[in-house]
């Protein structure tokens, strides 16, 4: 069974945003396997954001997700990877679909980093690697 790997990040549990997400994963009818309520530490998030270091918007990212605490949800079903992403909506919030927790939730902040809300695992690959950074007991 494929599983992903969902980021709640801050602002999503700020806003008390945390039920809607899952709820919207469970109503598409993937299964909850992991969850934890956690404060990424800087080590955590430059290993899960790798691919980005480098790019100006990588230290403010690194910097918000730090900013409180953050869900963790290891999410399960066949296709839920690409799923979940239809779910997310675009990395842009103001260009999300309507419909989408992205399009729906969130919009731009002014900030010097997308506030979205959701973080979701893009490929097989990038959905282990990141589980097993979040959930090592796993
Ligand atoms: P995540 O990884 O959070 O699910 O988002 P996406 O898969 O949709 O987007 P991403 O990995 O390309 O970017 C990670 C994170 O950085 C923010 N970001 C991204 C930003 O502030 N400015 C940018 O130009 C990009 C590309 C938003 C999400």
């Amino acid at each position: 069974m494929e599983r992903t790997l969902i980021l709640v990040k801050p602002d999503g549990v700020k806003r008390n945003l945390v039920g809607e997400v899952l709820s919207r994963v469970e109503r598409k009818g993937y299964t909850i396997a992991a969850l934890k309520l956690m404060q990424a530490d800087r080590g955590l998030l430059v290993q899960h954001y790798a691919e980005h270091e480098g790019k100006p918007f990588f230290e403010p990212l690194v910097e918000f997700m730090m900013s409180g605490p953050i869900v963790a949800v290891v999410a399960e079903g066949n296709r839920v990877i690409e799923g979940f992403r239809k779910l997310a909506g675009a990395t842009d919030p103001t260009v999300a679909e309507p419909g989408t927790i992205r399009g729906d939730l969130a919009r731009d902040q002014g900030t010097k980093v997308v506030q979205n809300i959701v973080h979701g695992s893009d490929s097989v690959e990038s959905a282990t690697r990141e589980i097993s950074i979040f959930f090592p007991e796993l």
